[in-house]
């Protein structure tokens, strides 16, 4: 898919809250500085769309961003930032699983993973609830410009293994380094692919 346009388009505290123009859209999400902001500029071909921090913790609502004007990515905040409060923490709980469990023009989630490091229980939590919520999602797997290639290699290894000790099988997978430009087509065209089935449908 060609990116002809794209352009932030609004923040929103709670789902109730979120567009109701019935476009597919694509929540990106992934433990706290994971890469997201910079996954969603590298696919829209763009600087600084999405806010870019060395700071973690920075993206705090429901943030869209329309594409070629006909559907949207959606930037959440990312989950694990320890220097939250419990009671942050708890909201946001409440925002992001509500968004994801009653949205109804999300198509799929992609759940960001860090390819540098081992796998993580909060990743892996967080996987099983989106299994028991019944949320389509992908796994992206993050800055994979970073290691070497068979490091990268051993840690997406390990966390299959990890993440098929409570499934049977994988979900799509994508490798990706937004420094890189790294699966970028993969994505676009499998959300090409499903904005057509979704259009082809109404
Ligand atoms: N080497 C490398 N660094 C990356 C890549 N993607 C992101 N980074 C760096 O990782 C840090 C976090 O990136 P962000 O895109 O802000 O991450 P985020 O998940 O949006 O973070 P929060 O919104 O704060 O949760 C920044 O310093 C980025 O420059 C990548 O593909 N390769
Ligand atoms: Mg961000």
């Amino acid at each position: 898919m060609e990116i002809i346009h794209s352009d932030y388009s609004a923040s929103y505290p709670k789902v109730t809250l979120c567009p109701k123009d019935g476009k597919p859209e694509y929540a990106f999400i992934g433990r706290s500085n994971v890469g997201k902001s910079s996954l969603i500029n590298m696919l829209l071909d763009r600087v600084d769309l999405a806010r870019v921090s060395k700071k973690p913790g920075k993206t705090q609502m429901i943030n869209y961003y329309i594409v070629n004007k006909e559907w949207y990515i959606v930037d959440l905040p990312g989950y694990g930032y320890a220097k939250i409060s419990k009671s942050k923490r708890a909201e946001w709980r409440r925002m992001i699983e509500g968004y994801l469990q009653l949205r109804e023009n999300l198509q799929c989630a992609f759940v960001l993973i860090d390819s540098n490091i081992k796998p993580q229980k909060i990743d892996l939590e967080f996987i099983d609830w989106l299994g028991k919520a019944r949320v389509p999602f992908v796994i992206v797997y993050t800055k994979a410009d970073r290691s070497k290639t068979a490091e990268t290699e051993a840690n997406i290894n390990l966390f299959r293994e990890a993440m098929l000790e409570n499934w049977t099988e994988m979900p799509q997978e994508f490798v990706t380094s937004s420094n890189k430009l790294t699966g970028r087509d993969e994505i676009l065209s499998f959300v090409e692919d499903i904005n057509r089935q979704y259009f082809d449908d109404l």
